[in-house]
């Protein structure tokens, strides 16, 4: 991508509405555009951002064994009185009436939506079990919409639910997804920790909040510093095989939001305990028949007999963890995207854009990194090297490569880590070689 011709609209000034870096940063740097008190457009260079983040999480699910697929955002109120959860939801679920007449809803979640179309299908104990996901955007009419995409109205959110025979099936549901959502977050670079979590609106008796640890973070938080240590993606257990240890060794380390944390009874000493703030990005339930006795999914068992289908859901906020990831990434120039989620992989710099040597040169750097698959965005505007650098710190691109007629003429190029700082005086090739590994 050229950015003489890129929608990037970068701000210089910090945006005064915005009370936490993340929202700042992504303002500034041209990745959202709030268009109503909670919604936001997501602009070329946070969109690209947000689909990597679904990418990661679609190839943790599909490894867990869930399948996508894709429901509409707007429901009918129907379903929602099946279930009992019409007027319960009050006021955060946004109602709409179509031109006949009717109820219909923009949809916050979608139990009852998956429940109604697995009960038309699934008849037969022999057709279970199921997982299904999709990625899909929700509205929650949120009393305080605030800190960007962080807390907002209309949000994305990856939502998948289990459908099971049996308490005991969905139990290994849910402990599949438990290893699912740790690998998918180790995968993006952060380390989000399972605390046992009340089930709020959604019910049931088993559920995890999973966590990120900030300073900006919405909840107070207090876990065992063991916690800082585990790395699931060393573990690396087998989705398929017994996960009953696993699960055991990741929930026996103690971890818990405000609400379950009892101080008086905590098990671990006041020396090894982190308290700290944290970002949910992550929700996971298990709450048996809640939806589907009300709505009648049952299906017939190994003895003829009907047997009511044991669920689980799974949530994890899509937006809400590009924001979260800048939260835990960042200094004052600007983001650090971790590899796995940037937006690109290298900012190509041309000092001196009206130079023909420079110029030749880059064109040519650009054409090679294209061909070798490496995503590069390349300033090519005749700028200030000043600028330049500034606005390339703080769209936190991994690598800088930096032509200038200088190095040139000692046939050398400048690549920089954005995390590290760390500058390296390459050849031509060096740096291809590098950047292309
Ligand atoms: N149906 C269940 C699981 S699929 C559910 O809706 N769970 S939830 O309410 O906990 O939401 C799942 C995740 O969506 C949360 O962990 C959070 O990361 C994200 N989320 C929830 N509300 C918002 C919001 N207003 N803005 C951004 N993300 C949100």
């Amino acid at each position: 991508m050229r950015m003489s011709t890129y929608f990037l609209p970068t701000l210089k000034e910090t945006p005064s509405e915005a009370q936490i870096v993340s929202h700042r940063l992504m303002l500034r740097a041209g990745m959202i555009r709030q268009t109503s008190a909670g919604i936001y457009a997501w602009l070329p260079l946070g969109w690209k951002v947000l689909q990597k983040v679904a990418q990661i999480v679609r190839e943790e699910q599909d490894r867990a064994g869930a399948q996508e697929l894709l429901m509409p955002t707007i429901q009918s109120a129907e379903l929602w009185k099946q279930s009992g959860r019409y007027d319960a939801y009050g006021k955060e679920m946004l109602r709409i009436t179509d031109r006949h007449d009717r109820e219909m809803l923009f949809g916050p979640t979608n139990e009852e939506m998956i429940t109604d179309i697995v009960k038309t299908f699934v008849k037969s104990y022999k057709d279970l079990p199921k997982n299904l996901y999709h990625i899909q955007w929700k509205f929650r009419d949120e009393v305080r919409p605030r800190f960007g995409v962080m807390r907002g109205r209309e949000f994305l959110m990856k939502d998948n639910y289990s459908f099971d025979l049996d308490a005991e099936g969905a139990r290994l549901s849910y402990r599949r997804m438990f290893l699912a959502y740790l690998r998918t977050f180790a995968r993006m670079g952060i380390k989000a920790i399972p605390m046992r979590a009340d089930t709020g609106p959604i019910g049931g008796d088993l559920s995890h909040e999973f966590i990120i640890l900030a300073e900006t973070g919405e909840s107070q938080v207090f876990c065992d510093k063991k916690w800082l240590e585990l790395d699931v993606l060393a573990d690396n257990p087998d989705a398929n095989g017994d996960l009953k240890d696993f699960f055991a060794k990741y929930t026996s380390v103690y971890a818990a939001t405000e609400e379950m944390h009892d101080a008086a009874n905590c098990p671990v000493p006041a020396e090894q305990l982190e308290t700290a703030r944290g970002i949910e990005v992550g929700h996971i339930f298990y709450f048996g028949t809640k939806y589907s006795a009300p709505m009648g999914a049952v299906v017939t068992g190994p003895d003829g007999q009907p047997v009511t289908v044991e669920m689980g859901s799974y949530g994890i906020g899509v937006s809400r963890v590009v924001a979260a990831l800048i939260e835990a990434s960042h200094d004052d120039a600007g983001i650090i995207w971790p590899d796995q989620v940037a937006p690109f992989k290298v900012a190509l710099i041309n000092l001196k854009a009206d130079d023909e040597a420079c110029r030749s040169t880059c064109d040519d750097l650009y054409a090679k990194l294209n061909a070798a698959g490496v995503e590069v965005i390349y300033d090519d505007r005749n700028e200030r090297p000043g600028a330049k650098f500034a606005d390339m710190d703080l769209i936190g691109i991994p690598w800088q490569l930096t032509v200038g007629p200088r190095g040139l003429k000692a046939g050398t190029v400048e690549l920089k880590r954005r995390a590290t700082g760390e500058k390296l005086e390459l050849s031509l090739e060096e740096a291809l070689a590098k950047v292309t590994a």
